[in-house]
């Protein structure tokens, strides 16, 4: 059986990391949404990267959980038949031993250098401008896609849906495209496992309604007997 999984930031939400639309908060003033955007970034760029550096920095306080480590068994059972895309920029189903996963949003441990055009893997901070390793311009941003930028590797994600058995949605809001309407591109059976229905659920399964932690366990179980 060839599936896709898709996950949004509700499946690192009980890792303690701030899912968008329910941070409920400023940053440094600012709406998170709106820091996340080229416009923003030419604005203040300091903003910016003091906002992915803070982000990047939270990832050494937190583990994967239950939900990624039963993505990680998923993938060891299935093999090439899985593709796991996320719009997350964490590293959390890497660090629960998911071995190929596709992050269509970019991630936070990685910088590009708009100077030379290469990318580079990055664990420090960016808002002090450093060097680029490659060319040696203070050019690095995070390689991070904001709105209006073109997701990455959507050829790989369009194929493998049209070629899919099953497209499972996991904690995603479903507001931000293309990933809200994957759902629609899945040539197989759909499932959303959420804490609250997506915005474009329109036959959403009550019994898949809960935490990620209990919900994907559950269902990888159910799937591999
Ligand atoms: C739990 C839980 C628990 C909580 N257990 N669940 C008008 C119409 C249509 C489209 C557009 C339009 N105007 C502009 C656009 C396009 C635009 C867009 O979609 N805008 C919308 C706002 C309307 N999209 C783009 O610009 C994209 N690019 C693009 O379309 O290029 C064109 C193109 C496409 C394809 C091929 C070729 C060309 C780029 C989008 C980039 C999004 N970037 C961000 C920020 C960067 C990353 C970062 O800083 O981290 O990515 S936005 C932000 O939203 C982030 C996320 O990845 C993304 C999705 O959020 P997600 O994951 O759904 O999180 P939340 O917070 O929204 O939801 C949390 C969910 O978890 C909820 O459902 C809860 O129920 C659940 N939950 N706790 C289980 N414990």
């Amino acid at each position: 059986m060839r599936i896709v999984v898709l996950t949004g930031a509700g499946i690192s939400a009980e890792s303690g990391l701030t899912t968008f639309r329910d941070a409920g908060g400023l940053w440094e003033g600012h709406d998170p949404m709106q820091v996340a955007t080229p416009e923003a970034y030419a604005d203040d760029p300091g903003l910016v990267q003091r906002f992915y550096d803070a982000r990047r920095a939270a990832l050494a306080r937190v583990e994967p959980n239950a939900a990624h480590h039963a993505l990680a068994r998923l993938e060891d059972a299935l093999g090439d038949d899985l593709l796991l895309v996320t719009q997350n920029v964490d590293d959390l189903h890497e660090r629960a031993g998911s071995r190929r996963v596709h992050h269509i949003h970019g991630r936070l441990q990685a910088a590009w250098c708009t100077g030379c055009d290469e990318r580079h893997e990055w664990h420090g901070t960016l808002a002090d401008e450093p060097p680029c390793p490659g060319c040696g311009a203070s050019d690095l941003r995070p390689d991070i896609v904001w709105f209006g930028e073109v997701p990455y590797g959507m050829d790989v994600v369009e194929d493998a849906l049209e070629r899919c058995d099953l497209f499972v949605s996991i904690g995603t809001s479903g507001v931000v495209y293309p990933a809200a309407a994957f759902v629609h591109w899945a040539a197989g059976e759909t499932l959303e496992l959420n804490l609250e229905p997506s915005a474009g659920a329109s036959d959403f399964d009550a019994s898949r309604q809960g935490p990620a932690t209990r919900l994907v366990p559950a269902w990888v179980d159910e799937l591999l007997g």
